[in-house]
């Protein structure tokens, strides 16, 4: 069983999509091992993105991170972290696959829901960010 880090975005947690984005998730044969609710300060999300550091949206898209509420999500299957890929779907969601999460709640490449670890290495890392004994998030309140 492999395990990846799934995040409703800011933009979903603030439409109440919290439960669609489970449901799917659920019914696409994932289980939810662990699930909390949080809120990034700015260190946290600069930390949380830094293989992003440098690049022209790394400022807005770590302000958007911070803006509201966040799910991280710790989800276990089969080959969890590229079929997660698969279901949420392509960065932007114009250009997302229909049917994907992406291209059905998505707003736009920025504000585009959920965020899932795009490798097992990754997957590692992000889910002791948020789960691990040093965890680095703030309280959602
Ligand atoms: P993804 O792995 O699909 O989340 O996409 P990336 O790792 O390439 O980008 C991480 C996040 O940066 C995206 F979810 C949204 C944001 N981003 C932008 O805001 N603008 C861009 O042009 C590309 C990415």
């Amino acid at each position: 069983m492999e395990r990846t880090l799934l995040i409703v975005k800011p933009d979903a947690t603030a439409r109440n999509l919290i439960g669609e984005i489970v449901r799917r998730v659920e019914c696409s044969g994932f289980t939810v091992e662990q699930i909390t609710k949080t809120r990034l300060g700015m260190e946290q999300a600069r930390r949380f993105y830094a293989v992003h550091e440098g690049k022209p949206f790394f400022a807005g898209l770590c302000s958007y991170m911070c803006s509201g509420p966040i799910v991280p999500m710790v989800l276990a299957k089969e080959n969890a972290v590229s079929d997660l890929r698969a279901l949420i779907g392509a960065t932007d969601p114009r250009r997302a696959a229909c049917g994907t999460l992406r291209y059905d709640i998505g707003e736009d490449n920025q504000r585009n829901s959920v965020h899932a670890s795009d490798a097992p290495e990754s997957a590692e890392i992000e889910i002791a960010f948020f789960f691990g004994r040093e965890q680095h998030a703030a309280p959602s309140h």
